[in-house]
């Protein structure tokens, strides 16, 4: 029988590939000179594309594969895959939930101390020999303060269930409040700000979410407040974010992501109140396996006329 034909947007880690070549006829879209071109010739072919958070799907894309009935995502963001031309199209989509969360969570975390306890400094202070003619200045606690959470999924579960295990007060701002939850519900971002030293955000990406947090949300946090972002770099006003941090409208930021990966607006590598990372928040091999794995178990699932394991809708 012939093997599926799956076209891969980018690539994926290279132990992901003879599994994913035994199993089907994969199109390395990124090895391609003319990508209209070979979409084109090979359009007929194609039964499901491989893509990553970051890449996504268009929905001119969708529309150029006539034969197209699955979507797999390398990641659980599936902002940059168009939703909409897929579900028109009857068009299934399966993204990476679940696998990822903890590791998101804890370099949420890491941020929070890494800003605060100025660890990045204090390492240059330790190895550029600083600490033999001084001592770093003094910095603030973190265990004990206020989380808050701006998005209360999977991912905010997981960021609360470590702030709790530092004796935060924890409050949070979703769509909706949740009713399971022993955590404080703000109706609106402003709000959640105003009451918090950590504004954390695990939002989805996507229209909806889209600068959500604005300046006034950042004047709410304050001249005390850290602001940190592992969710997208959409979610928040990046113009008032960096007016805020050059301005000292609040005290600093932690951030995983944003706009425009991996040509961020150079202005934040001058700035010396945040802690910046390469959008590393499931980078660790453990997870990054488990991420391949449950892409292959979707494809695997739908070709097997089984329901996929994390669809993105029903
Ligand atoms: C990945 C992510 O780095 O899961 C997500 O949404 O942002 C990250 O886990 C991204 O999907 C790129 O592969």
């Amino acid at each position: 029988m012939k093997k599926p034909d799956v076209l891969m947007i980018g690539p994926y880690p290279d132990w992901e590939m003879p599994a994913l070549e035994a199993a089907y006829q994969v199109h390395k879209l990124w090895l391609v000179d003319d990508r209209d071109a070979y979409i084109n010739r090979h359009a007929e072919d194609i039964r499901a594309i491989a893509t990553r958070g970051d890449l996504g799907a268009s929905a001119e894309l969708i529309e150029a594969l006539p034969n197209l009935e699955m979507i797999g995502c390398f990641g659980v963001g599936t902002d940059a895959i168009n939703l909409t031309a897929a579900q028109a199209r009857g068009v299934k989509v399966s993204n990476t939930p679940d696998v990822l969360t903890g590791d998101v969570a804890d370099l949420a975390i890491a941020l929070c101390l890494a800003v605060t306890r100025k660890i990045p400094d204090s390492d240059v202070f330790v190895r550029d020999g600083s600490w033999n003619s001084s001592t770093m200045p003094l910095t603030s606690r973190f265990f004990g303060k206020r989380m808050g959470i701006v998005g209360l999924g999977r991912i905010g579960m997981a960021i609360a269930k470590r702030a709790s295990g530092f004796d935060m007060e924890i409050s949070y701002h979703n769509r909706n409040k949740r009713l399971d939850v022993p955590y404080h519900y703000c109706e609106t971002v402003e709000a959640l700000a105003a009451q918090c030293d950590y504004l954390v955000a695990a939002v989805a990406g996507g229209a909806a979410s889209k600068a959500m947090i604005g300046s006034a949300a950042l004047i709410a946090l304050g001249p005390e407040g850290y602001f940190i972002n592992i969710a997208r770099g959409s979610v928040v006003d990046e113009a008032a974010l960096l007016h805020s941090l050059q301005n000292g409208v609040i005290k600093g930021a932690g951030l995983d992501v944003f706009l425009n990966e991996p040509k961020i607006d150079t202005r934040f590598a001058k700035l010396n109140n945040v802690v910046l990372l390469p959008h590393i928040g499931s980078a660790t091999l453990d997870t990054r396996k488990a991420m391949g794995k449950l892409v292959r178990d979707n494809l695997a699932a739908h070709f097997a006329g089984k329901p996929l394991l994390t669809p993105v809708f029903a």
